[in-house]
């Protein structure tokens, strides 16, 4: 691209990190002929061969952030990977330089309505939804963000809609959203390891909800509800909707998601499984009709959607057991939901598989509820004693070297009718290359249980 008036006063900019919203960001920037440079904390990231092959000119610094590159940029664009504590960060504030992130650059060009998506739980889930249910209705949508095509990736000047999922870490960067319809879908403690406080966490979560043209608030979490300052909003919730809000009906004995008082679809008519994602149905339709999405074409994609890999998916049923891989459920607020979602309210028990990389979490709300919906757990990874000593001692807990371990041990203490939860309340870093892995290690060695 030819170097314009416009991108020659672009500032000098310093992409901070080099995964996928590092290159993201190079590649967005080299586009436009502004001039770049780049740098990562990690020796080796792992954008580093795919920059120094396509961008060979442009400056690359790796290990230890160097403070006279710092020194020199007039801009930051921070990787929603790294902490803003960083002190070369901290001094760039300082000095007034200014330091965004990838998901503002793509607001500031950005032509379509945007719905933004964020929570504890949930985002990927309800993010994805939503997409089809746009795609179904025949809108030009792209549905990228945290989820894992990064942002700056979707931009298109053909496109009628965008729908992202926005972690903390990257609404931490933004400062001009308007987002068509915005919600944070639940709250729960996660990323302890990086905030001071939940406030923190929360306050971060908040900004997606700032100047927001329609809000969607979840009833049933009064925390995360109370954040929009919006006076119209359109609420979810698995009890009865009031007004216009969406939620669930017992119409002749039958569960129904309704709107309002208007009945919609029957429970039973959705493939996805667990209360939880009921809720991520409802929610999705609440943004949905905010953004003037047809109903029906939403319905037809909700009863479609069989819910997203390694998120309470069921694997398999041996020997009258059941068993889930819910690998994705890395915070204690995921896996009390599945936990509970999954719950069939018998005698039947659930044995949770957990552990891995806490993030600094504290287990006492699994504590208080694992006896009344366990029959035992299976704890594996880094932080396994941490959780141990948070459960109360009269649970069955047991210790398991790897997966295949945890799987075997599972297999032995679950009785027919009860369920096998991978559900870890962890990251999987100690142990698996990410919750991806981890999952597919999981369904390969229940798999094995077949043979
Ligand atoms: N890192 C360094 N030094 C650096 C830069 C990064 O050590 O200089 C480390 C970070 O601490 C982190 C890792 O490298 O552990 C990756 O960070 P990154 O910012 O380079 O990540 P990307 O590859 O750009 O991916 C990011 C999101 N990652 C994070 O927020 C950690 C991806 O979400 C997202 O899909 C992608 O942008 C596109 O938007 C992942 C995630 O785990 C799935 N998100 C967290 C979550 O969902 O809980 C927030
Ligand atoms: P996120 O993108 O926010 O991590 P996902 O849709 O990927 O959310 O789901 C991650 C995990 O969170 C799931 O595996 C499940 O354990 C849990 N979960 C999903 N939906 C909800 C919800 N509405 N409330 C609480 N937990 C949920």
């Amino acid at each position: 691209m030819a170097i314009t008036e416009d991108n020659m006063e672009a500032p000098r900019t310093l992409v901070v990190g080099l995964g996928v919203t590092g290159l993201s960001c190079v590649r967005y920037l080299c586009a436009r002929g502004v001039s770049v440079e780049a740098c990562d904390s990690r020796d080796i990231p792992p954008g580093l061969a795919q920059l120094k092959s396509d961008y060979p000119n442009v400056v690359v610094a790796t290990g230890d952030f160097n403070a006279e590159q710092f020194a020199r940029a007039e801009r930051l664009i921070v990787s929603p990977g790294v902490p803003l504590t960083e002190s070369v960060i901290r001094d760039a504030m300082e000095a007034g330089v200014e330091v965004i992130g990838d998901i503002e650059l793509f607001i500031r060009e950005a032509k379509a309505p945007i719905i933004a998506i964020t929570g504890s739980n949930g985002k990927s889930t309800v993010t994805t939804l939503l997409g089809e249910m746009a795609k179904v209705a025949g809108k030009g949508v792209a549905v990228g963000g945290n989820l894992g095509i990064p942002v700056l990736d979707l931009l298109d000047d053909t496109a009628e809609l965008y729908v992202l999922e926005l972690s903390s870490f990257q609404l931490e960067l933004v400062h001009s959203l308007r987002a068509e319809v915005a919600v944070v879908l639940n709250l729960s403690a996660d990323h302890m390891d990086r905030y001071d406080s939940y406030a923190d966490y929360v306050a971060a979560k908040a900004v997606v909800y700032a100047k927001a043209k329609n809000a969607v608030v979840n009833c049933d979490d009064a925390d995360a509800a109370a954040l929009a300052e919006e006076e119209e909003v359109i609420g979810f919730t698995t009890a009865e909707p009031s007004g216009g809000d969406f939620g669930l009906r017992s119409i002749n004995g039958e569960s129904w998601l309704c709107h309002g008082a208007e009945a919609l679809l029957p429970v039973s008519g959705l493939r996805i499984v667990g209360q939880h994602n009921v809720a991520n149905v409802l929610a999705a339709l609440a943004l949905g009709h905010a953004a003037g999405l047809p109903m029906q074409a939403m319905l037809d994609a909700a009863k479609q959607f069989p819910g997203l890999p390694h998120r309470t998916q069921f694997v398999a049923e041996i020997n009258g057991v059941s068993w889930y891989n819910d690998s994705k459920g890395t915070n204690v607020g995921a896996v009390v939901s599945a936990l509970q979602g999954l719950d069939r309210n018998d005698a039947s028990r659930t044995v949770l598989i957990a552990g891995g990389d806490c993030k600094g979490a504290s287990f006492n709300e699994l504590a208080e509820m694992a006896p009344a919906y366990t029959r035992a757990l299976v704890l594996i990874g880094r932080d396994a004693q941490q959780i141990a000593d948070a459960l109360p001692a009269q649970l069955n807990i047991q210790n398991a070297g790897d997966m295949a371990e945890a799987v075997a041990a599972a297999s032995a203490v679950a009785l027919p009718g009860d369920r096998v939860l991978l559900s870890p309340a962890c990251a999987s870093f100690d142990m698996f290359k990410n919750y991806i892995e981890r999952g597919e290690v999981f369904m390969a060695e229940v798999g094995r249980l077949l043979q």
